[in-house]
């Protein structure tokens, strides 16, 4: 590492002790950007690394709520409005019990590259509780996200914070998070993304995480001279991401073998295809968070305790949650033919994986992979502003263009000689945009 960075990430270390997740990313993206920001001295003098690394208002507050039994319970909520260069603050609400401030803010820094890929005019934010919605019923869901409104609805607003779902939130979740600020503000706008279709939501966006990966997974291949025909997948986790990339491969031709869960995986030879995709959504309602009764249901092979990054597969596609693909998995799916990985869990791999990937494979990062959900967010926010609800053709149209734009940008600053470094190429794209945004605004 140069000692430039290294210097760099000490500082922000010493300024954030403890925080492993935000210094992965950080490292990540300065790492990329380095020779960049050198080359650049009005950058550097106005302190745009240092700047970009300090969100711009981080608010943490105590969600109290009463469950079934009549008991007081306490959580932690937060919001961390990360960047507003380029637009209000986006970025979605995850409520999971591993939700921290580290967590949320490595998701917020990422979110801002990854909304300024988009092309759309989104700033970057994160936020959640440490909430779990496992075992929880449905009135105990809507009593939690009332509680949490109550505090955040003060935040956020349709030109300053639109927040949204992430894991842990849902239709079902946007619905009461939504059905409470309007409560608190008399105000009906489009305040939070993933809305119902009936009430502000837009066609495709349950859809758009999935579809978008594919998408660009579709480029990936095209640059290698192949295609999606025929193709085995390995997916990772069971989830509204996962279905939705399920769905658009077997459009496609592929076939996927894997899905998985916090209880281990699913092998299902026959790939995972019509009334077994559908299936995953009744996974997710039951809020059970595991996947085995997948097994039972359909006769398919249940692989407990283990991750699916051990089967033969030609591409992965993670689709769970952070640092869920080390080394040792990366170099699995490697032995066993794997020739593409798909990020698109943010921050899926730990950063040895990430490197061993982009050296030995193809591998693009979730920052561009996972675009198009946030993209189609951002399609969301368009037709509220103008009260006009497109249909599904025109939203998956707008998600084509803007996914072959993320790709044409990883390709334009991420290419040396015949091969494209994908995080070299999304981390300078994301960056270079809200750095000549925040030179643009003055010291702010
Ligand atoms: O990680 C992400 O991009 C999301 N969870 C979606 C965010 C959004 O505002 O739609």
């Amino acid at each position: 590492m140069k000692a430039g960075i290294n210097e760099f990430l000490e500082a922000l270390k010493a300024r954030t002790p403890g925080e492993r997740e935000f210094h992965q990313a950080v490292q990540e993206v300065v790492e990329s950007v380095w020779d960049v920001y050198q080359k650049n001295p009005r950058y550097q003098k106005a302190k745009i690394l240092e700047r970009i690394v300090e969100p711009e208002r981080t608010i943490i507050f105590r969600v109290p709520w009463i469950d079934d039994r009549g008991e007081v319970q306490v959580n932690r909520g937060f919001r961390v409005e990360f960047n507003s260069a380029i637009g209000p603050y986006k970025g979605g609400l995850r409520f999971h019990p591993t939700v921290t401030l580290s967590v949320l803010k490595f998701l917020g820094f990422e979110q801002t590259f990854k909304n300024s890929l988009t092309t759309l005019p989104m700033g970057g934010g994160k936020g959640g509780s440490d909430f779990s919605p496992k075992g929880k019923s449905d009135n105990e869901i809507m009593r939690f996200c009332q509680s949490f409104m109550s505090e955040l609805y003060r935040h956020i607003g349709p030109n300053t914070d639109v927040p949204a779902g992430d894991i842990g939130v849902g239709g079902r979740e946007i619905g009461f998070l939504f059905g409470q600020y309007k409560r608190l503000r008399n105000e009906f706008t489009g305040v939070l993304t993933g809305k119902g279709i009936g009430w502000g939501g837009s066609l495709i966006r349950p859809e758009a995480t999935g579809f978008g990966s594919v998408y660009f997974v579709q480029h990936m291949l095209n640059t290698l001279g192949k295609e999606i025909e025929g193709k085995t997948f390995s997916v990772s986790g069971f989830g509204n991401v996962a279905w939705g990339a399920i769905l658009k491969i077997n459009e496609l031709g592929g076939k996927v073998v894997t899905i998985s869960g916090p209880d281990g995986y699913i092998y299902d030879a026959d790939g995972i295809k019509g009334e077994k995709v559908n299936y995953l959504l009744e996974l997710r309602a039951s809020n059970n968070d595991i996947v085995q009764p997948y097994a039972e249901e359909f006769g398919a092979q249940f692989i407990a305790g283990k991750k699916p990054w051990e089967c033969a597969v030609d591409i992965a596609i993670p689709c769970a949650t952070e640092n869920e693909v080390n080394l040792e998995d990366a170099k699995m799916l490697v032995k066993n033919g794997c020739f593409l990985v798909a990020e698109t869990s943010n921050m899926g791999c730990t950063a040895e994986a990430v490197t061993y990937l982009t050296e030995a494979i193809t591998f693009a990062p979730g920052k561009a992979v996972n675009a198009g959900g946030v993209a189609v967010s951002g399609l969301e926010m368009s037709q509220n502003s103008i009260r006009m609800n497109w249909p599904k053709e025109e939203v998956d149209m707008y998600l084509h263009r803007i996914m072959k734009e993320i790709h044409d940008t990883c390709v334009k600053y991420g290419k040396t000689g015949n091969k494209v470094n994908y995080v070299v190429g999304a981390n300078i794209g994301g960056f270079v945009k809200v750095a000549d945004a925040m030179l643009a605004q003055g010291v702010v």
